[in-house]
């Protein structure tokens, strides 16, 4: 089953987000594998957005998602990676959809409260950045069972 790396980003964590936004990705019908509260390292920080080293923004971004703790989560589910992106929204705030997370909580492109792999590939390797083997969940949901 597909899987994607999500952390809702300091200002979210400050901004007491974390439950209304696990509660989104709940009610969409993924499954939570993993999740803590984790303040990145320089390094990590800089080798999760790797990608944007060269970016005029990335001093910036380093300075902001070492900031504060973050919430890490993986979720699992059919397309969960796509569909992620969409709950999450468009990546300037000024341009996400009202409905999306982004576009509900989120005014400034720097802080855009949270963060979704945006492919298969990504994914795995963001895992493996925040997640060991032991800490991701293997389990069946059968609510009948509980209530
Ligand atoms: P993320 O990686 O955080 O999920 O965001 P994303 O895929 O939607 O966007 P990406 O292009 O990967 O950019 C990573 C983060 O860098 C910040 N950014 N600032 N000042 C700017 O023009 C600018 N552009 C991007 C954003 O916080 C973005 O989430
Ligand atoms: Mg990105």
């Amino acid at each position: 089953m597909e899987r994607t790396y999500v952390m809702i980003k300091p200002d979210g964590v400050q901004r007491n987000l974390i439950g209304q936004i696990v509660s989104r990705f709940e009610q969409k019908g993924f499954k939570l594998v993993a999740g803590k509260l984790v303040t990145l390292s320089k390094e990590t920080a800089e080798t999760h957005y790797g990608e944007h080293r060269e970016k005029p923004f990335f001093n910036e971004l380093v300075t902001f998602i070492t900031s504060g703790p973050v919430f890490a989560m993986v979720w699992e589910g059919e397309q969960v990676v796509k569909i992620s992106r969409h709950l999450i929204g468009a990546t300037n705030p000024a341009e996400a959809t009202p409905g999306s997370i982004r576009g509900d909580y989120a005014i400034q492109v720097g802080m855009n409260v949270i963060h979704g792999s945006d492919s298969t590939e990504s994914a795995d390797r963001e895992i493996g950045i925040f997640f060991s083997e032991e800490e991701l969940s293997t389990y069946e949901k059968n609510t009948n069972v509980w209530v």
